[in-house]
């Protein structure tokens, strides 16, 4: 064995140069921006001594609670860091037109493939999961999710991608071929080297997460539910997160499919997408958009429920329609599976089969105009509250429609042969993802803080972010209509069309507003996390909510409900708050049951994370051991049977009777108080 061999059998392809310092400035100092930040982590970690309290406390819970907000911290960095990209391409396009710009064509290609999965796999999905995963047990009256440990092992499988994402910051290089992984294009001879491998193991490992997430969440909706809590009960989040739950159960695995082919194709010499030798690239852009087009659902239903909460607890009113408003999203769950072809109108199958995925595509425009009138009319005659979330829910109504609308000029095959792969594209696909799901998950994200942390967010700041993130979104992509009908085509790191720079001068401009309102959102949280005596909010109840999720003290207990709650209808939290029974001593506790904390899902996320940097990076005895410890975890589960503890019933009477004390000793706000510090978590309608 020569020294070659003995280097390519201990590291793979893995070799110095793959190291910092990169080709560029710029990702040199991105490289760099990781190694400190994970360095700054560590050491504020040691010096302010919380390792223990990280690992006892949240990184080996099972607490469903727990787990959606380490989501949804994952979420926000991955935003940060998605967000800081865009900005980066903005400003490259507005600079480069008949000059070469700030980056060369090559790293751009990397910033849209990182920014696009980024966004889409690691923040969207993270997010959403995260708000299911915290609301949606307490608002059907559920102890937990139904399997605690796999609800974890997803987390960490998550937690394992974001990290491969982000390691491709620092060591070697991210894939070129966009946040869709085309082949041929992701083929061996086209794009050689670690960056496609990145991105095939990074998205295989989140969506195996999202599946069992996917499953965990469907069987807890129909396993799970308080007595009485029939289906047509359930509040509206809940039922958006079922459809949601089975879309991922659906499309996930046709994603796993292709990038597991994709991976064969590359590694193992198979031909399933090459152009020659029986391959057929057309076969994954239809697994690819199989999962495709249902992944837009999956991200924006979660939307829907949570603006569907928001408005109906901010008019003050019930949800208008509720039943249609449950059909609605059905049919665009069914339907969200018959369109996903309209992704390749251009590509060459017959006019016939066009127009069926064109007729197709605009009909989900009927249900989506049912919800869009439904939350109108919920507003209508009601007494709003403009608070933050409220606002943000205002603009999305506004922008939605527009999003909307120019979907459905996009569902006419002939149309879209002339916009195809242009900004008008672009224009549209963030005119959904910006006000729908990002707007969606910031305004859950400001309506449920109260209730996982105790304390409110601070008002002023919200609403400045709201300022930002709107104005900046309208300022970033509206000129991309414009830009996309005049023939700009995505992906392009320069142009040589003068007349394009004003254009992409305000879209730049759009941008830095919108980086303004990220950190409008980190500097509330600081501001609010500082002042939380004065925005406390322990009763629970801040909003006058209208489900079971407000019926606990802020934070909830380990165990969510002291004894679980008889459901007599929908609204179940306001039914007894009229009834005058919100917060009565409860006949008699028990002991409850609930899981134990482990250290074996953060071991199997590890352990796939080092199955796949060693793929990447072709480490075959690293690949091996990585996979074997992932399944020895679960092996190793399956062999314990201690794994859960019980309260006794006294420790939960003295909880829940010190809560109802502290609540029905609390003086009621008006609801239009309820940003008053007087508001300790207990608003009520005017008399
Ligand atoms: C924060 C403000 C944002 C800005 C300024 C922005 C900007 C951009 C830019 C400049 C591109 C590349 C377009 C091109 O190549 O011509 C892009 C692509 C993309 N963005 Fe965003 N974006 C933002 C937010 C988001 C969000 C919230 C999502 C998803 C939830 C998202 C998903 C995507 C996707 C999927 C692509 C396509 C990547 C590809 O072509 O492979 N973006 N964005
Ligand atoms: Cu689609």
């Amino acid at each position: 064995m020569n020294t070659h061999d003995l280097t390519y059998w201990l590291f793979g392809n893995l070799r110095w140069s793959d190291f910092p310092p990169k080709s560029d400035l710029i990702a040199t100092g991105a490289a760099s921006l990781v190694i400190l930040g994970a360095l700054g982590v560590v050491v504020l970690l040691t010096v302010t001594r919380r390792w223990r309290w990280l690992w006892s406390e949240w990184l080996t819970s099972l607490d469903h609670k727990k787990i959606g907000i380490m989501y949804i911290v994952i979420a926000f960095v991955m935003l940060a860091r998605a967000v800081v990209e865009a900005a980066l391409m903005r400003t490259q396009q507005a600079v480069a037109i008949n000059a070469p710009g700030v980056v060369s064509p090559e790293h751009f290609a990397q910033l849209f493939t990182t920014h696009g999965s980024v966004m889409i796999f690691f923040m969207a999905m993270p997010f959403l999961s995260g708000i299911i995963n915290y609301v949606m047990p307490l608002q059907i009256g559920a102890r937990d999710l139904t399997f605690p440990f796999m609800n974890a092992v997803g987390l960490w499988l998550t937690g394992a991608g974001a990290a491969l994402v982000m390691v491709s910051l620092v060591i070697g290089k991210f894939s070129i071929g966009g946040w869709s992984g085309y082949p041929p294009f992701t083929e061996l001879p086209f794009s050689p080297g670690e960056g496609v491998d990145y991105w095939i193991w990074a998205v295989t490992l989140s969506s195996l997460g999202t599946t069992l997430t996917g499953i965990n969440f469907a069987v807890t909706l129909y396993k799970e539910r308080a007595p009485g809590m029939r289906l047509f009960r359930l509040p509206l989040f809940a039922w958006t997160s079922l459809c949601t739950a089975i879309l991922m159960i659906f499309a996930m695995p046709p994603l796993t499919v292709a990038t597991a082919l994709l991976a064969l194709d590359r590694y193992a010499g198979f031909h399933f997408f090459t152009n020659d030798l029986g391959g057929n690239m057309m076969n994954y852009a239809n697994l690819f958009w199989l999962f495709g087009h249902p992944e837009v659902y999956i991200l924006i239903l979660p939307a829907f429920g949570i603006w569907s909460e928001v408005i109906s607890t901010f008019s003050g009113k019930r949800l208008y329609g509720y039943k249609s408003m449950v059909f609605a999203v059905m049919c665009i769950a069914v339907l969200s599976f018959t369109v996903w072809l309209h992704h390749f109108f251009t590509m060459g199958q017959s006019a016939n089969v066009n127009a069926v995925f064109g007729i197709a595509t605009m009909l989900i425009g009927i249900p989506t105009g049912v919800k869009v009138y439904d939350w109108l009319l919920t507003m209508y005659g009601g007494r709003l509250r403009l608070t933050a979330p409220m606002l943000f829910a205002v603009t999305f109504l506004f922008c939605f429609v527009l999003g909307g609308l120019s979907g459905i000029i996009l569902a006419n095959p002939p149309v879209d042969f002339s916009v195809h792969n242009s900004l008008f594209l672009v224009a549209h696909f963030h005119n959904m993802l910006i006000p729908g799901t990002l707007f969606g998950m910031i305004a859950g994200y400001m309506f449920w803080f109260p209730k996982a942390f105790g304390f409110r967010l601070e008002e002023t700041w919200g609403r400045i972010a709201w300022g930002c993130w709107s104005a900046g979104f309208l300022l970033a992509f509206l000129p991309l209509y414009m830009l996309g009908l005049f023939g700009m085509m995505r992906r392009t790191a320069e142009t040589f069309r003068a007349e394009y720079a004003p254009w992409l001068w305000t879209a730049w401009g759009g941008a830095g507003l919108i980086v303004c309102g990220l950190g409008a959102l980190i500097v509330q949280l600081i501001v609010s996390i500082r002042r939380r005596e004065a925005l406390a909010v322990p009763v629970g109840d801040p909003w006058d909510g209208h489900s079971l999720e407000w019926w606990t003290s802020s934070p909830p207990p380990e165990y969510n409900f002291a004894v679980l709650p008889k459901i007599e209808e929908t609204e179940a939290f306001t039914a007894m708050k009229r009834r005058g029974r919100a917060y009565e001593s409860p006949e008699d506790y028990a002991d409850i049951t609930m899981p134990k904390h482990t250290g074996l899902p953060v071991m199997i996320g590890a352990a796939g994370f080092v199955c796949a940097f060693a793929l990447t990076w072709h480490i075959w005895w690293a690949a091996a051991l990585g996979l074997l410890a992932m399944w020895g975890g679960v092996v190793a589960r399956s062999f314990r049977s201690d794994f859960e503890h019980v309260i006794p019933a006294a420790q939960i009477e003295r909880e829940n009777e010190a809560w109802l004390a502290r609540a029905r000793a609390t003086t009621p706000v008006d609801r239009f108080a309820e940003l008053d510090p007087a508001n300790r978590g207990k608003a009520v309608e005017r008399q």
